[in-house]
């Protein structure tokens, strides 16, 4: 018979890969796998559960918030208030930063940032959305953790993974140690390794890019668009367009089969659409780690200074070689 190893199990097991290692971080995982659970549950029965649709609210980002954005946003942070280790929540769901001061928090080290449930639009219409996470340790040794100890760059994570809620529920993360893939068994209530020590192709014939706003693309993303669909059987071209509208989701499909995942810069939004803390540098450590390549454009996203928590960035995430040659191409027009 398999032998099963749950989240939990290996959460324990690997505790001695960590430099500070006195179970705080992996409490701190497993909460956040708890948590997760819960939002599964819902997001499985959303359309019986009446917690389909808008809230009727917009959050920092001005974007309307759908009941599940503020359902999940209410169940990560309820998981990591009460458990004691987390002492700052920067949430897409949240204008403010959420400072925990709690008597079970007195001594919490860590931070984490969160996108509560990714790609919510596509909730109504029963398609994969996900959720974000990533972990820093705060710097500040005295008194109250502040700004100061969010605004690090993609490098300082501790930890960083995300949570697909597809046709299975996994987990996936990383601790700077190669990457690993749970899979929920609802039979049993547990998120289960079953993709050990994953590794993303180094290359792909997979692209995944909002193609409507093509007009608005900088030459060079147009460019590299054309590239994947001019045809050329060295290569395997033209390559494959696939858009799920959920960036975990299609990040997931690069990560097991190889291609790349693209929201650039646009005229509308010179900036590019996602942010930096809570979705751009726990996807670029996860794929670096899994080793694809994470940039925006011209720089590694991990090394990007972060000014402020809901910051955006472009990104171009993925198979190395795809990302290299997505770079090449808008060098040539810089
Ligand atoms: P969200 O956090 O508000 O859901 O926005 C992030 C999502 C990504 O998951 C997805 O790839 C992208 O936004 C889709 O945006 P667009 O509809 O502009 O293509
Ligand atoms: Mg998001």
């Amino acid at each position: 018979m398999k032998s099963i190893k749950t989240l939990g199990q290996f959460i324990i097991e690997k505790q001695a890969d960590h430099p500070y290692a006195k179970g705080e971080l992996s409490r701190l995982l497993r909460d956040i796998g708890i948590a997760a659970k819960i939002v599964n549950r819902e997001v499985n029965k959303a359309g019986l559960a009446n917690i389909l649709g808008d809230a009727g609210s917009v959050n920092i980002q001005g974007e309307g918030q759908k009941m599940l954005d503020i359902y999940a946003n209410e169940q990560f942070i309820s998981a990591l208030t009460s458990g004691g280790e987390c002492c700052i929540v920067v949430s897409e769901e949240n204008e403010d930063c959420v400072y925990i001061d709690n008597e079970v928090s007195q001594d919490a080290k860590y931070i984490v940032a969160i996108d509560p449930l990714d790609g919510s639009s596509n909730i109504d219409v029963n398609v994969s959305v996900g959720t974000i996470f990533s972990i820093y340790r705060r710097k500040s040794t005295e008194g109250r953790a502040t700004l100061e100890d969010v605004l690090q760059r993609g490098t300082d994570q501790i930890a960083a993974g995300y949570i697909i809620y597809g046709s299975s529920t996994m987990l996936v993360y990383t601790t700077g140690k190669g990457v690993n893939g749970f899979t929920l068994d609802p039979s049993i209530g547990e998120f289960c390794l079953s993709h050990p020590h994953m590794q993303m192709p180094k290359e792909g014939n997979i692209y995944s890019i909002n193609e409507g706003y093509y007009a608005h693309f900088p030459d060079g993303v147009k460019k590299y668009i054309k590239y994947c669909q001019v045809e050329d059987a060295k290569t395997h071209r033209p390559y494959t367009s696939r858009y799920t509208g959920s960036m975990v989701a299609d990040l997931h499909r690069s990560l097991v089969k190889g291609g790349i995942y693209m929201y650039p810069m646009t005229a509308h939004a010179p900036l590019g659409k996602l942010r930096l803390v809570y979705e751009c540098n726990p996807m670029a450590f996860l794929v670096e780690q899994a080793g694809g390549k994470a940039s925006n454009g011209y720089e590694r996203i991990l090394e990007l200074e972060v000014k402020e928590p809901h910051q955006r960035s472009a990104i171009f995430i993925g198979s190395e070689n795809m990302v290299n040659k997505a770079e090449e191409m808008i060098a040539c027009f810089s």
